[in-house]
């Protein structure tokens, strides 16, 4: 354990401290950041009514729209001169958004991330390569610092670059791969095919930046022969480092000495009680450069406060089973893409990589789903291909309550992403 005396802290201990935390940081946006100063202001309220915890539900949300409108530097709690780091997410569309990090927020940064590593089974032995992009994307830096603080080695991969990955993968002989669930599986289905996964010294697997199943976990522990675990984060509230799994893979464990997570209904504007399904709502604890209160994430997930099999007592959120704007409504009924990749992933005869098209047609939602097979072989056979696509639809049925149209495609035949997956494309938005 990094920080044993953290992770393994009394919980009413915990909820003191973090009661300290909150009104420090409540204040500190209020006197720091105009936005908060002003919306405060309008609801008259004043730093020192956060009283007890559950107190916060007196503030307002802070939302993605608020950090646009704040672009670049809107945020910043602190003169530019203390801030030495800053990030972006890349974002699909308008202007990206923005972090700053104090030398005090990369220390805390990378604290969260050796916790992470070292919970997930890494150790100062480890040789991790790095394939999330290195540059304003949080998760390169993020993960690099968090290795080093760690003391184990780290290769400065950055995404791209496939063959080469493998080639270093193998000949420095790396024990911890670090990447999304996508370029993990892809890194993976690439060994396989050139005959190096019996080279690779790979033992663990640590992905994050984007959802992933228990199939997918799965698939990639079968074919690397790894323990795969996953981390969460957001370039909101700093990155990577809000939370991740320890070996007993039942929930990523939170940083809650440095963020105070709750789940909300969102229609019903409730905060939600243990185990409830929700929005995942954040505040920074001690984040100097840009702190945010009660962040909506979008992320829907679920809390626990169950100590943990291995020893920690800080709270757990579920996998994330996808966010509020990426929830497909196909004629009525909520779709979630994780919903379908369970299935795909659970199927042995199926390759690794899907897409998902949408599309209205005579006023009516269709969906549909492209995978590849493992074996190109089976497409020349038309009883086994229409024996497959039928049992693929069945399953999916069985789970969306909706008829899916399947088509099976080759091995490699659709496109592989090397940072953050696009599987969906929804043509009724044209
Ligand atoms: O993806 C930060 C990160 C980097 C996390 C590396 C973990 C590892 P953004 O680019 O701002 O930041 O995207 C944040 O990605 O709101 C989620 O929707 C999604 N996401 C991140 N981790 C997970 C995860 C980074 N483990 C958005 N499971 C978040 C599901 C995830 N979704």
């Amino acid at each position: 354990m990094f920080s044993p005396e953290m992770e393994k802290i009394d919980r009413k201990v915990l909820r003191e401290m973090q009661l300290e935390r909150l009104k420090h940081i409540v204040r500190y946006c209020y006197e720091n950041v105009p936005m908060y100063k002003n919306r405060f202001d309008a609801i008259g309220l004043k730093p020192e009514h956060i009283k007890t915890l559950k107190d916060i539900e007196l503030i307002p949300y802070t939302t993605k729209d608020d950090l646009r409108d704040n672009y670049p530097f809107g945020l910043f709690a602190v003169p530019m001169k203390k801030i030495i780091r800053l990030h972006a997410s890349s974002g699909t569309t308008g202007k990206p958004i923005v972090g700053g990090y104090t030398r005090a927020d990369l220390d805390n940064w990378s604290t969260c991330i050796a916790r992470i590593l070292s919970m997930a089974g890494a150790t100062d032995e480890d040789i991790f390569q790095v394939s999330f992009g290195y540059g304003l994307f949080t998760g390169g830096f993020g993960l690099h610092y968090g290795v080093e603080k760690l003391g184990a080695t780290v290769v400065p991969m950055s995404s791209g670059n496939t063959e080469r990955q493998l080639m270093l993968m193998r000949d420095f002989g790396a024990t911890a791969l670090i990447a999304t669930p996508s370029y993990a599986m892809y890194l993976a289905e690439t060994a396989k095919r050139e005959g190096i996964l019996k080279d690779l010294k790979i033992r663990l697997v640590c992905m994050g930046a984007e959802a992933s199943t228990a199939e997918t976990h799965e698939s990639l522990q079968k074919l690397f022969g790894a323990f795969p675990t996953e981390n969460y984060g957001l370039t909101e509230v700093g990155g990577p480092g809000v939370a991740g799994e320890c070996r007993e893979k039942a929930g990523m464990h939170i940083n809650e000495d440095m963020f105070y997570p709750e789940i909300v209904d969102m229609e019903h504007n409730k905060v939600l009680g243990e185990g409830e399904q929700g929005e995942m709502v954040i505040t920074t604890l001690v984040k100097e450069g840009m702190p945010v209160l009660r962040y909506r994430t979008k992320d829907i997930t679920s809390l626990t406060f169950e100590p943990c099999k291995c020893g920690r007592t800080t709270a757990r959120m579920s996998r994330v089973v996808g966010r509020t704007d990426d929830m497909l409504i196909i004629r009525g009924v909520n779709v979630f893409p994780s919903q379908i990749e369970s299935v795909l992933m659970g199927m042995d005869e199926l390759g690794k990589t899907y897409e998902i098209i949408v599309d209205r047609v005579n006023y009516m939602d269709t969906l549909e789903v492209h995978v590849e097979v493992d074996d190109a072989s089976l497409l020349t056979d038309y009883f086994k291909l229409e024996e497959l696509v039928a049992k693929i639809k069945h399953k999916l049925r069985v789970v969306l309550q909706i008829d899916v149209k399947v088509k099976l495609v080759e091995p490699f035949s659709i496109k592989r992403s090397e940072g953050k997956v696009k599987r969906v494309t929804d043509l009724r938005k044209k």
